[in-house]
């Protein structure tokens, strides 16, 4: 169901220095500063249970660790698993990087996942189902956050061209659609009604049959816990972090390009491309270097976050498009 939504807390970008800080002060120009900061504090259900506990209840889990595919190889020490799994951005849980215990709550288990739009039938399928049809693996990626930090995770899933085998998109589909679930009970960032819930991200088919597209449903040799977007979120190395869809619940095959969560939110400064690159800057902050997240390291940034020789010729003929924003 489409929300209607105030327009008018466009901010000058002078005021902000980055997302969070964005969202923020968008939050308190509303007037509602107080009421989410205390909302998004403290633990879901789940967050007095261990990590151990909550990955023995993953039915997935004698399904890890996967072989890891050497092709993709990154240069940089793997960023440790403590630090990955609990600095990150995941907005329903609140708008700051300390949400690994409100994610907690989330229940990931019945997952249902729908395919539909231009596809041959569209069908739903739960993740257990869809993980038994899914050729697992392990791929060290980079990620290389907006916001200007980086790190580099083992993810283990699956190359999103397997899924779109299944799904059997007609030829009429040039994007994907992808969005989180809407669990406004558990989720307690999706009851701010000024952000445009459900989160959604979109990719050309093109660019979602690449095989560096990568779905993720593992990390660090386990099932991918909640706060890195259990049971199955996007991994796409060689553009922002945003793009990286967590929870996913819906593939919607298109003709036409969706409207992203973060380029509703500001436009001018997230858009649908986003690849990485270090010589066009964010409106608000130069992208040259980035924060080597669990180091005190910053490092410079690389035109598509290193992964250039596989994805240039992407975008050949595109001059004209944003592609780096
Ligand atoms: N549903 C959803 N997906 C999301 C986000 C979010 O807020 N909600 N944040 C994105 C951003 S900005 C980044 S950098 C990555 C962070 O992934 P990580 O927490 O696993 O490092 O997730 C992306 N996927
Ligand atoms: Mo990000």
């Amino acid at each position: 169901m489409r929300i209607i939504r105030k327009k008018g807390w466009e901010l000058p970008e002078r005021l902000v220095t980055d997302e969070t800080v964005f969202l923020n002060r968008r939050r308190f120009m509303q007037g509602a500063g107080a009421v989410a900061g205390a909302g998004l504090v403290g633990g879901g259900l789940g967050a007095g249970l261990s990590d151990m506990a909550m990955a023995a209840q993953d039915p997935s889990a004698g399904l890890y660790p996967v072989p890891r595919n050497p092709e993709y190889k990154v240069s940089r020490p793997i960023t440790p698993e403590e630090t990955a799994t609990t600095y990150n951005n995941f907005y329903e849980f609140g708008s700051h990087k300390r949400i690994s215990s409100a994610a907690q709550a989330l229940p990931i288990r019945p997952w249902e996942i729908a395919i539909q739009g231009e596809v041959e039938k569209p069908f739903k399928i739960g993740i257990d189902e869809l993980l038994k049809k899914m050729p697992l693996e392990e791929r060290v990626y980079r990620l290389r956050c907006v916001e200007a930090w980086s790190m580099v995770i083992p993810w283990s899933g699956f190359p999103m061209k397997a899924l779109l085998d299944l799904a059997k998109p007609l030829g009429k589909a040039k994007y994907v659609k992808m969005q989180t679930f809407m669990n406004a009970d558990v989720a307690r960032g999706q009851r701010q009604h000024w952000y445009p819930w459900p989160y959604t991200e979109g990719l050309t088919i093109k660019e979602a049959a690449h095989d560096l597209t990568f779905m993720v449903t593992g990390m660090y040799g386990k099932p991918v816990p909640r706060q890195n977007g259990a049971p199955l979120r996007l991994a796409v190395p060689w553009k922002y972090g945003f793009k990286s869809v967590k929870s996913i619940v819906l593939f919607e095959f298109t003709d036409q390009r969706p409207t992203t969560f973060w380029e509703e939110i500001a436009p001018s400064e997230y858009g649908f491309w986003a690849n990485v690159n270090p010589d066009v800057p964010h409106p608000r902050w130069s992208q040259e270097t980035e924060e080597v997240i669990g180091t005190d390291k910053r490092i410079p940034t690389q035109i598509y976050n290193g992964y250039g020789d596989y994805v240039a010729d992407l975008y050949k003929g595109m001059e004209g498009e944003r592609l780096f924003m």
